[in-house]
């Protein structure tokens, strides 16, 4: 992703550069010599038949380099591994994040007032599967370098691997209602020993740290309340 971002931010300011050159030059080299009578112009030319071919191929083929380019990053980047290290199920809401380990038992839930963190282990691949509770959101963590929408009734899913430690914060990238702005999350990267620490203090609290939630549905409900 990062790759496929310095190639087109080169090309954007090759061309940037290229045509904004040529603006100005042609605004220099041909503005109205001293002298000239007024009404006075330089001689018409009606087609330039190469550089019309040019002009036209040149980002004809840029454009298709960029798309296979990007059809190649998107492929990579969505694509899910047959058996990931880890399962999560990751729930927007109106305005929060419920984040659910099934295979664990451990639910972590936060709302616009106490943002939840989503904890991974380093190195592992981690299944996020993407659900919305009531209106489309997007899951979005700068970070990984990669958003998706939650979309009611469509299944998304998400691979990532974390391959450094640390916090990084997430939000809701897709304008979901009044406090879409409040909708954050954070994302803990951590050693695969903290993470079973992480587990086994979950397990020990009944629903995780927030609300005690049996559903998607439920979840939105009881954030409305809190809030
Ligand atoms: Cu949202």
């Amino acid at each position: 992703m990062l790759d496929l971002w310095r190639i087109l931010l080169g090309a954007g300011i090759a061309l940037g550069v290229l045509v904004t050159g040529l603006i100005l030059w042609s605004v220099l080299r041909y503005r109205r010599p001293r002298g000239a009578e007024p009404g006075q112009l330089p001689k018409q030319v009606g087609a330039n038949i190469p550089i019309e071919v040019f002009y036209t191929v040149v980002p004809l083929v840029i454009v298709a380099v960029l798309f296979v380019l990007t059809l190649r990053t998107q492929d990579r980047v969505t694509r899910l591994s047959d058996t990931p290290d880890l399962g999560v199920e990751v729930t927007g809401f109106q305005w929060g994040w419920r984040f659910r380990y099934p295979a664990q038992g451990v639910t972590v839930v936060g709302d616009a007032n106490q943002p939840p963190t989503l904890v991974v282990p380093v190195g592992a691949s981690v299944r996020l599967r993407l659900v919305a509770a009531d209106v489309i959101h997007s899951f979005f963590v700068p970070s990984f370098l990669v958003k998706q929408d939650m979309i009611p009734g469509v299944d998304n899913s998400l691979e990532v691997r974390p391959t450094e430690t640390g916090r990084f914060p997430g939000v809701c990238a897709e304008f979901c209602g009044i406090d879409h702005w409040r909708m954050k999350f954070d994302v803990e990267v951590v050693t695969p020993e903290a993470f079973e620490v992480f587990l086994a203090e979950q397990q020990r609290v009944p629903g995780g740290r927030g609300p005690d939630a049996t559903g998607p549905g439920d979840v939105g409900r009881q954030a409305r309340v809190v809030r």
